[in-house]
């Protein structure tokens, strides 16, 4: 899917601005709220989460539906055009109406989706836009959730508590922010217009072949020419599909990223794709990228920020972007969802190397003491009652590599955060989505799902079979042992041992220890600045021992809301950064440490 843009045939108008809100109190769709201007609205600005943005538990914690709603119009002139309206994200369930019809649903918070406007819109005059948004999750949504009313796993209770009130109970730990979180838009194409546009790089010698496709509706003669930064043409070929050769290739490299325009013309439609060539591929225990073994550096994050939530946060974006490059990072994992567009041409721009992950967080019923949905265990994938993600799950992967698949920035899709995954019926439920995505991407990128700690080992674990590269997530020295390092060092030791005859690259995507801003301590106890520093130093010490360990990814790169609970003290304190991007000790640690280490051929030596 391609990302909205103005071009000489499009017109692009960004919806963001102030809309007015409701809450739903239970009748909004029998009252048809839709139909017409809402009555007492709130104001609500768009994109956001709402969660923070009014006071009160009630609010933050809504459970259900609310109702977003504008005024839209669009200009004579764009009439003889195709009009879209298309929605970056909202969390996690959306019906849009236009004039009070339902014109589009769609189920999943964090991916586009667009529906075609053009007949709908009445001549001159104003169209009432509502977006009636969701936020319930249950067992057959992606995040996961258990079942309503039930008190968190996170809060540290057993399961039979249950809440006074219908409210999320997220199988995850993340605060359920939701809402309208990123841009809604629209944009114009001619009648005849460029659908999608998938591109290929392989690189030979010197010079780069990039095998293009470009689906088109309609007719007309399809153009695609190559430009390079200072604006000269360095490949043209004629047909929708073809390949473009470039010859002395600049190629993107991590942290020092090289993008090409690459322009297609369709009729009179015009397009261009801002355009990185590099390769990615698994060899042996490496993980090379233009060939060439990579190491990451850097962190599982989160969108989140004061008062936005999940809400697309452009000055944020950036902000991190320096920080992470002030420490000499050069990756990430977009734990626990896709991100936003914008942050993803962001990595495009800057060279950010990005591991992709789907929604697929919370496949897991051993949280929460295993009685997560019916009060008692249950199998994580048993047919019954277990969790009935399957059909949704390859929905997300088909949009997540339809929307991210010429992406340079992407090296590897992560098709799951700690799933269940050497449960019964594990293999069963992921082989076939691996196979999804490795023929959905056209680059077949790397894959991999992101392993837990508890009750998963190397013989155990599908993904030893699955993946292409090993994700551990692991807490050796927190919620495995500490505040005795020694312990849990031998502990992780005795476990890389055993991965080692698996023989694939293994990252570490997660390790780290709740700290809160400003407690030291002369003895480094838990929870203080010197333990993070501390438990960071035993598992790097670690990771540098083994050739096969090609990446590490501290958990969090800064602090972030959670669900309440007793082990969250105003939500996970796991970041280098606080939530408002000031540095912990450890931070200044890693700024150090990373910049001694090479981007490629870290582990050569050893
Ligand atoms: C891991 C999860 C991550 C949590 C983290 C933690 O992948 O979402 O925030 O643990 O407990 O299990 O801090």
């Amino acid at each position: 899917m391609l990302y909205p843009i103005l071009t000489p045939s499009r017109l692009l108008s960004d919806l963001s601005g102030v809309w007015e809100f409701k809450l739903d109190n239970g009748h909004g769709f029998e009252e048809e709220w839709y139909k017409e201007a809402l009555k007492d609205p709130m104001t609500m600005p768009v994109p956001a989460s709402y969660n923070d943005l009014k006071e009160g538990i009630d609010f933050r914690d809504h459970y259900g539906w609310v109702f977003y709603q504008r005024n839209i119009s669009v200009p004579a002139f764009v009439k003889s055009q195709r009009i879209m309206l298309r929605c970056a994200a909202v969390s996690h369930q959306a019906r849009i109406y236009l004039n009070g019809e339902l014109i589009c649903e769609h189920t999943g918070g964090f991916l586009p989706f667009e529906t075609e406007i053009t007949d709908k819109l009445k001549d001159g005059q104003d169209n009432l836009l509502t977006i009636a948004v969701n936020n319930v999750i249950d067992y057959t949504t992606l995040p996961v959730g258990g079942k309503a009313n039930m008190l968190s796993g996170m809060a540290g209770v057993d399961g039979d508590h249950t809440a006074g009130k219908p409210q999320n109970n997220p199988n995850f730990d993340f605060f359920n922010y939701c809402g309208i979180t990123r841009p809604v838009k629209i944009y114009t194409t001619p009648k005849d217009y460029i659908e999608d546009i998938t591109v290929v790089p392989q690189v030979i010698g010197a010079d780069a072949d990039l095998a293009y496709s470009v689906d088109t509706v309609g007719s007309g003669p399809c153009k695609v020419e190559v430009f390079d930064k200072e604006g000269n043409k360095v490949a043209e070929s004629e047909g929708a599909k073809g390949v473009l050769h470039i010859k002395n290739v600049h190629l993107w490299q991590p942290l020092h990223a090289y993008l090409y325009d690459i322009r297609v013309t369709f009729g009179e439609d015009v397009y261009t794709l801002p355009y990185g060539v590099r390769t990615v591929r698994v060899e042996g225990t490496k993980f090379l990228i233009n060939e060439k073994p990579f190491y990451f550096k850097g962190y599982g994050r989160h969108e989140d920020t004061f008062p936005n939530g999940r809400g697309m946060n452009l000055p944020m974006n950036t902000k991190d972007m320096s920080l992470m490059k002030w420490q000499g990072a050069n990756s990430f994992r977009t734990s626990h969802y896709p991100y936003s567009e914008e942050m993803m041409r962001l990595c495009d721009e800057e060279g950010f190397v990005v591991i992709d992950e789907t929604t697929a967080v919370g496949i897991n019923l051993k949280f929460g003491g295993g009685a997560n949905f019916n009060g008692q265990p249950v199998g994580t994938f048993d047919k019954e009652h277990g969790v009935q993600t399957f059909e949704h799950h390859k929905e997300v992967i088909r949009d997540l590599i339809s929307r991210d698949k010429n992406h340079a920035c992407v090296v590897m899709w992560s098709i799951a955060n700690e799933p269940d995954s050497a449960a019964e019926g594990a293999y069963d439920y992921f082989a076939p989505l691996y196979d999804l995505a490795r023929e959905l991407d056209p680059q077949k990128r790397p894959c991999t799902l992101v392993s837990v700690q508890t009750g998963t080992t190397p013989q155990s674990d599908c993904s030893s079979k699955l993946s292409d590269v090993i994700c551990l997530n692991r807490y050796y020295g927190w919620y495995f042992g500490g505040p005795d390092l020694e312990g849990p060092e031998k502990s992780l030791r005795a476990e890389l041992d055993q991965w080692r005859e698996i023989g694939k690259p293994v990252i570490f995507t997660e390790y780290g220890a709740d700290t809160v801003m400003g407690m030291h301590d002369t003895t480094p106890v838990m929870y203080t600045e010197e333990y993070q520093l501390e438990y960071y130093k035993m598992n790097n010490k670690v990771f540098d021992d083994y050739d096969f360990v090609v990446g590490e990814q501290v958990w969090n790169f800064a602090d972030f809301a959670t669900s309440q609970g007793l082990l969250r003290v105003q939500g996970n304190k796991k970041g280098l950064f606080t939530r408002d991007r000031k540095p912990k000790l450890a931070a200044h640690y890693f700024k150090d440490r990373w910049h001694k280490i090479p981007d490629f051929n870290y582990k050569n030596n050893i």
